[in-house]
């Protein structure tokens, strides 16, 4: 881990610069998305001008990903290299530790996937239910089951879900 080498140097180059030498040592702040698995790096690919595109990045920088936006007007390209099964597309596309994340994923199943690494391309929330991650209207809230998906195109349940809120989980661990 980097972190606590980290720490160390910022700590030495605070008493380097003289702050706080005769105070009692502050205490150094964890940084929020340190804590639930190390700020994984999260790569979304969208449209200038998709809105629930951007709003389902800021949610998963809420939930303590790193993320970085590519803005793009076309994203079949992107669609086909990652493997995306036409029939699960959605509006953007993005890549984290080697999975691809098609739609309006939750954070939830994100940070389960990179827990358990199963043996699948990827996650996809087809369409765009209502209610789901940054597709949220009011108070309407859509059934949809977030699938998993092989390299040949092959979908299984990954979770089910009622807008925000996930009903139960499926796939590779949970027969
Ligand atoms: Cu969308």
């Amino acid at each position: 881990m980097k972190l606590p080498r980290l720490l160390l140097s910022l700590t030495a180059f605070t008493a380097m610069a003289g702050l706080a030498a005769c105070e009692p040592q502050p205490e150094v702040p964890t940084p929020p998305a340190a804590a639930a698995d190390a700020a994984a790096a999260i790569t979304v690919y969208k449209s200038p001008t998709c809105g629930c595109c951007g709003r389902w990045a800021d949610h998963l920088a809420e939930a303590g990903f790193a993320v970085r936006e590519v803005e793009l007007e076309d994203l079949h390209a992107v669609k086909h290299a990652n493997g995306i099964p036409p029939g699960l597309g959605s509006c953007h596309t993005a890549e984290v530790a080697g999975y691809a994340i098609e739609g309006h994923v939750p954070a939830a199943e994100i940070h389960r996937l990179l827990a358990e690494r199963p043996a699948v391309a990827g996650l996809a929330v087809p369409a765009m239910p209502i209610g789901s991650p940054g597709m949220e209207q009011g108070g309407r809230t859509d059934r949809y089951v977030v699938q998993a998906f092989d390299a040949e195109g092959n979908s299984t349940p990954y979770a089910h879900y009622e807008g925000p809120r996930r009903l139960s989980t499926d796939g590779p661990n949970h027969n």
